[in-house]
């Protein structure tokens, strides 16, 4: 069937549920149809493990691409392939105003002050690691403390773990409310200790789905006269996100959690702080002038961008950014705030299960996870694949210190985004149904 009338297929048979009084996927709070939207992305339309439908529930680890964004990449190869920054020839041009174009489209997508303060990196694990090397380094001391939280990935601890060892700072951590949101009140003590010269947090937790009162805390953190890092991977893709009001200093995000590709990531960073730090890599593409003894560098971002950067990689995300700007970041949320209200619901009626994070539909993200007492999240995991073709993240989430708190090994994870339908979420209330019988009978 051809993709228009496949569309159209699917918002006849949208609206039919409707006139039925069903939960349906074209409604007014979010105006987004995930039925027609799925034409875009090819990977879903296919079957698994024996001719099951895929659901694919596992976006908070990545995203899937659509066409749009294969099919940018596949002609930037094509047409405009070519090294950036070095060439004066029309193809060089051409990579080059993708490249820089493409940062100018992230930094206003979340309403940067100016294109420069947008650094590319590898993945936000890099971008953090970037402030760690780049400011860190340069000027935390021994003595001083670093903020971070509970609820941190792996990727917003362990930057700062190797900067605390080296410079001989020390780590403090925020705890967590019984409902999985921060004890705020534990910052203001930090804070109080006049110590404090860094904070790190997450603005979205890839565990709980809890969305933290960024511009809350960046006031308190900027009050103190620190500075405010904050992991955006799980908010970019997901919420509509202001650098500008949060208040955050620097912000790291990955294209590949918001329809873009793997392999590039993104560093807000207030350009004054910018301008004052030490480069992290070293080599061609960041100097100015290199002589055998010593070289100077540029300004930023470029001075942080050492080498052939992932060029194919940002004409990709220029395409997921149009992607996402065509459907609107508030609609997204809207759409994810629905799923996230029906899942909830729908899992509270599962015996024996156990859903961590807030229940306050404002303060969480659309991901959920969960635990069967008794049963390992990899058996949950590998069941929800093999018997209703469902894919979930089941493990410690890069979050070993929360797995802690939770008080368990691991927990399994579903996560939608702005393709999931509500017939996903009943595949894996199916799915879950038949894990509880299996370890029932057994
Ligand atoms: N921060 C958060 C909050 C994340 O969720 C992740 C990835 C990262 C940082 C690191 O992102 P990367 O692109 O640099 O790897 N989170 C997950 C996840 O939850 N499952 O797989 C990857």
């Amino acid at each position: 069937m051809a993709d228009q009338e496949r569309g159209l297929a699917a918002i006849v048979a949208t609206l039919a549920k409707t006139a039925l009084g069903e939960q349906c996927d074209l409604c007014d709070v979010c105006r987004l149809d995930a039925n027609v939207l799925r034409n875009d992305f090819p990977i879903l339309d296919q079957k698994v493990n024996g001719g099951k439908p895929l659901v694919y529930l596992d976006s908070a680890a990545t995203s899937q691409k659509p066409r749009q964004v294969i099919e940018a990449m596949n002609r930037y190869y094509e047409f405009s392939n070519a090294n950036v920054h070095r060439g004066l020839y029309a193809l060089a041009e051409r990579a080059t105003e993708i490249y820089e174009g493409t940062r100018a489209k992230v930094a206003k997508f979340i309403n940067a002050e100016r294109t420069e303060e947008l650094v590319w990196t590898k993945n936000a694990t890099e971008a953090l690691n970037l402030v760690a090397h780049g400011y860190g380094r340069k000027f935390l001391k021994a003595g001083d403390e670093i903020v971070v939280s509970l609820m941190e990935h792996h990727s917003n601890l362990v930057p700062w773990h190797l900067l605390a060892r080296e410079k001989g700072c020390v780590i403090r951590a925020i705890g967590l409310n019984p409902d999985g949101t921060l004890k705020l009140e534990q910052l203001d003590e930090f804070l109080a200790g006049g110590k404090v010269k860094l904070v790190a947090l997450t603005h979205v937790s890839n565990v709980l789905g809890t969305i933290n009162p960024i511009a809350r805390i960046g006031a308190k953190v900027h009050a103190a006269g620190a500075v405010f890092v904050v992991d955006g991977c799980q908010a970019v893709p997901h919420l509509p996100v202001d650098v500008g009001s949060l208040g955050a200093d620097f912000y790291a995000f990955s294209a590949h959690k918001m329809c873009g590709p793997t392999g590039l990531g993104c560093l807000y960073g207030r350009y004054q702080l910018l301008e004052k730090m030490n480069a992290f890599l070293g080599g061609g593409e960041m100097i100015e002038e290199v002589r055998i003894d010593g070289s100077t560098y540029k300004e930023p971002p470029w001075r942080f961008e050492a080498g052939t950067p992932p060029i194919a990689e940002t004409a990709g995300l220029s395409a997921a950014v149009d992607y996402l700007n065509g459907i609107g970041m508030a609609d997204i949320r809207a759409h994810e705030k629905e799923l996230l209200r029906y899942a909830l619901r729908k899992m509270d009626g599962v015996k024996g299960l156990k859903i961590h994070g807030p229940r306050d539909i404002e303060l969480r993200s659309g991901l959920i996870s969960f635990e069967f007492k008794d049963i390992h999240a990899h058996d949950i995991a590998h069941i929800l694949d093999r018997d209703a073709g469902v894919a979930v993240r089941a493990g410690h989430h890069c979050a070993q210190p929360l797995m802690e708190w939770l008080d368990a090994p691991s927990t399994a994870r579903m996560s939608v985004y702005l393709y999931t339908t509500f017939q996903d979420i009943d595949a894996l209330l199916g799915g879950l149904e038949k894990v509880r019988q299996r370890f029932d009978a057994a």
